[in-house]
């Protein structure tokens, strides 16, 4: 049976919106897996260092029968493709993030990763664009999407472009 995951994609670097646009069009090539819905594209400031570009951020749906830990994986491989250095420093600059926000409405808690992700609770740059998508979401813990977002100010965050047509 195939479960609902959402992704959340973040770039800063080498021309963020089209880096988000390859790695959707690399989602949807997924095996096993559709790519469903995709928000906006979103532009904010950093969170973190300030000396680094602004982001660009979405927020995808696949369908997918992947387990989690191959998921997370693939979604390393696409990092990698696009060029992501790792670098010691903690919410550093990158040409692309993909990062596992929920998966069903179930819980993780793997050394390599957890579900729901640790920060989503909190920031406008996930938690609007998965909106777009899923504006009825419930999260494993009960707490409804809508609520997050009455306590979470837009900010910075503004569309920077419709969703991109993405198709396999
Ligand atoms: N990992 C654990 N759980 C997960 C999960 N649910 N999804 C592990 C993905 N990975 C998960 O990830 C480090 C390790 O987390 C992985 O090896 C995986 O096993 P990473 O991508 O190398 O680390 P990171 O992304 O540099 O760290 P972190 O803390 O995830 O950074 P964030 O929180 O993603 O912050 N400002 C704006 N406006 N927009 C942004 O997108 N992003 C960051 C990066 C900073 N500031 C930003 C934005
Ligand atoms: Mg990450």
């Amino acid at each position: 049976m195939s479960t609902t995951v959402f992704i959340g994609l973040g770039s800063n670097l080498q021309d963020p919106a089209a880096q988000l646009r390859e790695a959707l069009a690399a989602l949807a090539a997924l095996p096993q897996t559709t790519l469903t819905l995709v928000s906006s594209l979103y532009s904010s400031d950093p969170l973190g260092p300030a000396d680094q570009p602004r982001y660009v951020n979405a927020v995808a749906a696949l369908d997918t029968t992947l387990e989690p830990l191959d998921l997370l994986d693939r979604l390393q491989q696409i990092e990698q493709e696009q060029g992501r250095v790792r670098k010691a420093e903690r919410w550093g600059p990158r040409t692309l993030d993909l990062d596992i926000l929920l998966v069903g409405d179930t819980a993780i808690e793997h050394p390599r990763l957890k579900v729901p992700h640790y920060h989503m609770h909190a920031r406008a740059f996930v938690l609007y664009p998965l909106a777009e998508i899923a504006p009825h979401l419930i999260l494993p813990d009960g707490r409804s999407l809508q609520e997050l977002l009455a306590s979470c100010p837009r900010e910075s965050l503004e569309v920077l472009a419709p969703a991109p047509l993405v198709t396999r």
